[in-house]
Formats: C-alpha cells, sequence, structure tokens
C-alpha cells in the first residue's frame, strides 16, 4: 500500500479570485487524503517556465503565463495512496467543458484558460512540482487519527 505517494494540487488564479480555495480543500481532505504543504504564492515567470516546460514556446503559452502570474495561486501538496491518479481524476479533463459533473472543472469551469486547479500528471511528474513550488521544510511529515478508518 503506497500512502506515501504525493501530488502537487495548485487553486489557478481565477480559482483564488471566485473564493473556491475551500472547495478545492475539501474535496481532497474529505476523500481522505493528507495535506503535507500549503501556501499561497505570487508565481514568476521563472517559477512558471519551470512548471510548464513542456508548453513554453506553444502558441497559447504566453496568454497562460499572464494569467497564471496575474495573481495569487495556492500550491499545495497532498499525500496518500494512489493520489496522483485520483487528484487528476478529481479534477476532471483539462477543458472544464469536457470535464464530468462531480470533478472540480466540470463543477467550478468553463473555459479551457479559467480551467480551475492544476494536478500532476505523474509520480515523476509530482516529485519534480513539489521541488519547484516548496522547499523541504515547508512540507509536514504527520500522522494522521484516521489513517486506520481509511486503509485497512
Ligand atoms: P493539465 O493542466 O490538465 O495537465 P496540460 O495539457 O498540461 O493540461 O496544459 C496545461 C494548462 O495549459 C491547462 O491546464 C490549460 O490551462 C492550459 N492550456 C492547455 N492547452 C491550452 C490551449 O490550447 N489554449 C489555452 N490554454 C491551454
Amino acid at each position: 500500500m503506497s500512502v506515501e505517494e504525493r501530488t502537487f494540487i495548485a487553486v489557478k488564479p481565477d480559482a483564488v479570485q471566485r473564493g473556491l480555495v475551500s472547495k478545492v480543500i475539501e474535496r481532497f481532505e474529505t476523500r481522505g487524503y493528507k495535506l503535507v504543504g500549503i501556501k499561497i504564492v505570487q508565481a514568476s515567470k521563472e517559477l512558471l517556465a519551470k512548471h510548464y516546460e513542456e508548453h513554453v514556446g506553444k502558441a497559447f503559452y504566453p496568454k497562460m503565463e499572464s494569467f497564471m502570474s496575474s495573481g495569487p495561486i495556492v500550491a499545495m501538496c497532498w499525500e496518500g495512496k494512489d493520489v496522483v491518479k485520483q487528484g487528476r481524476s478529481m479534477l476532471g479533463a483539462t477543458n472544464p467543458c469536457a470535464s464530468a459533473p462531480g470533478t472540480i472543472r466540470g463543477d467550478f469551469g468553463i473555459d479551457l484558460g479559467r480551467n480551475v486547479c492544476h494536478g500532476s500528471d505523474s509520480v515523476e511528474s509530482a516529485q519534480r512540482e513539489i521541488g519547484l513550488w516548496f522547499r523541504d521544510e515547508e512540507l509536514v511529515n504527520w500522522t494522521s487519527n484516521q489513517a486506520k478508518w481509511l486503509y485497512e
């Protein structure tokens, strides 16, 4: 049982402005995942270019960079079994219009360029992204008393 798995989840500037931070946290918290890091960040262009290295140079990148640096982002690290894959499915499809109701993007978003949240797409990306957004000492190792009621 890999309960040590961690993912990077970010509440994007649109959702921070719209007061949706608690809604995103609530989904992960009530599912049973454990919050091990959280902070509000005004992302620099340098950080965004590293985070979105696969997209730098694409036609949509300048608009996305401007949007992602337009206001604060809430950066989070969540831990638990299969959290990377489960986190992606909780977020929904990249385009909110293609996201099922019940997913975060499907419930709270409409446009691709205002899609509410980010979630790592693989365990390797999660490790890379957590390292970009958090220093080691900003991540807290703690034992949840719920663990025995969540994991058999
Ligand atoms: P993901 O966020 O679901 O992992 P990616 O394909 O990695 O999706 O794209 C990163 C982000 O870039 C998306 O969340 C979306 O906000 C934005 N994006 C992706 N493709 C486009 C596009 O064609 N136009 C505008 N924004 C885009």
